[in-house]
């Protein structure tokens, strides 16, 4: 209800403005006929491109210094370095032509505003100005473009060269699972078909291949520093999109098939909790979560920084909520947290 009035008022304000502005106009002796613009219209107008220009770089400048503190902490993983500098390149290159072209543009939207009396100039091409200006875009998205493909087959290149730990990362509405394939580092064969959740098979893997048997399933990700580990991704019902964004990587989960994704984590967890980025950001969570937490709101526990697995595609109404925990540890503490783990065979229940 007050919100229909709040709007009635603002239409009632509006409308009365907009009559006074009339009445304004007809008590105003004018020589010329008032829609046509006249001289000092169009120098106005090229006035307000100017102010349109310095609002447009304001808003560029205070999005720098209000949004930058949110961007990623350096990339946790041995590609990520690459795909960030691609990532700023770009940026560099789109901020300087963008800052160029606009003052160019309003400038000359000025420049040759309508005057009584000037007449555009007519001419029908100039070969050599639509050779520059075909020629530099040319190069400088050919170049990036080759770079980008340079740089995705060098991360999509899943060679077995390097050893790389396979682990299956599982997606169902609305959470993930994870499956190390064992000492053998190959996983069981598995399809939804097979799921038996009276016997705690809620990956569906196949009781009769004996990769299986040693497979690990967890809630929570643990990878060894410094080791190659290749995911593999299925989902159990919609397209799901496994992202670790610390660790520049992500790939879709598609229902039927398997995807593959393939990076070696470089910072453990507990190296990135003392990285100055994440320290200011835990600081300005916690701040806020301390002010919420003396109002008695929830979601006010103090936060501590944990990678994190995410869903980067809307699957449904928890989509928001779809997360795994990722520990990245040394080898040491890896191998005796895997040593605490129950395998396949042992974790079924025997079949009745
Ligand atoms: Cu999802």
């Amino acid at each position: 209800m007050t919100a229909l009035l709040t709007l009635t008022v603002l239409v009632l304000v509006a409308i009365a403005i907009w009559q006074m502005t009339k009445i304004f106009e007809l008590s105003q002796a004018k020589t010329e006929y008032a829609e046509i613009a006249n001289d000092s219209d169009n120098k106005n107008n090229g006035y307000l491109l100017f102010g349109f220009l310095i609002f447009i770089y304001g808003i560029t400048i205070f999005s720098f210094v209000s949004y930058g503190k949110m961007l990623l902490p350096e990339a946790a993983s041995e590609h990520g370095g690459e795909y960030d500098q691609l990532m700023w390149i770009s940026f560099a290159i789109i901020f300087f032509v963008q800052t160029i072209t606009q003052a160019l543009l309003h400038y000359f939207g000025f420049k040759y505003r309508g005057e009584k009396g000037r007449k555009a100039l007519f001419f029908a091409d100039n070969d050599r100005l639509e050779f520059i200006w075909t020629i530099i875009p040319v190069i400088v998205l050919a170049g990036l473009i080759l770079w980008g493909l340079y740089t995705w087959s060098n991360i999509m290149d899943f060679n077995e060269d390097d050893d790389p730990m396979v682990v299956e990362l599982y997606a169902q509405q609305f959470n993930w699972t994870a499956r190390y394939s064992g000492a053998d580092n190959v996983l069981g064969d598995a399809n939804v078909r097979l799921i038996d959740i009276d016997r705690a098979n809620v990956l569906g893997i196949d009781e009769s291949d004996p990769n299986g048997d040693d497979d690990v399933i967890v809630k929570e990700l643990h990878l060894p520093v410094g080791r190659k580990i290749n995911f593999k991704m299925r989902s159990q019902d919609v397209l799901h999109s496994a992202y670790m964004p610390h660790f520049r990587a992500q790939m879709n989960c598609v229902p039927g098939m398997i995807t593959q994704f393939s990076f070696t984590p470089t910072v453990t967890t507990e190296e990135m909790r003392l990285n100055p980025d994440v320290v200011e950001k835990v600081k300005r969570t916690n701040e806020i979560r301390a002010k919420k937490a003396a109002q008695g709101l929830p979601n006010s526990d103090p936060w501590e920084f944990d990678y994190l697995l995410l869903c980067n595609k809307i699957c449904g109404k928890s989509h928001y909520n779809m997360q795994m925990k990722i520990i990245v540890e040394t080898e040491e503490e890896f191998n005796k947290w895997m040593a605490e783990q129950k395998t396949f065979k042992a974790s079924m229940a025997p079949a009745e």
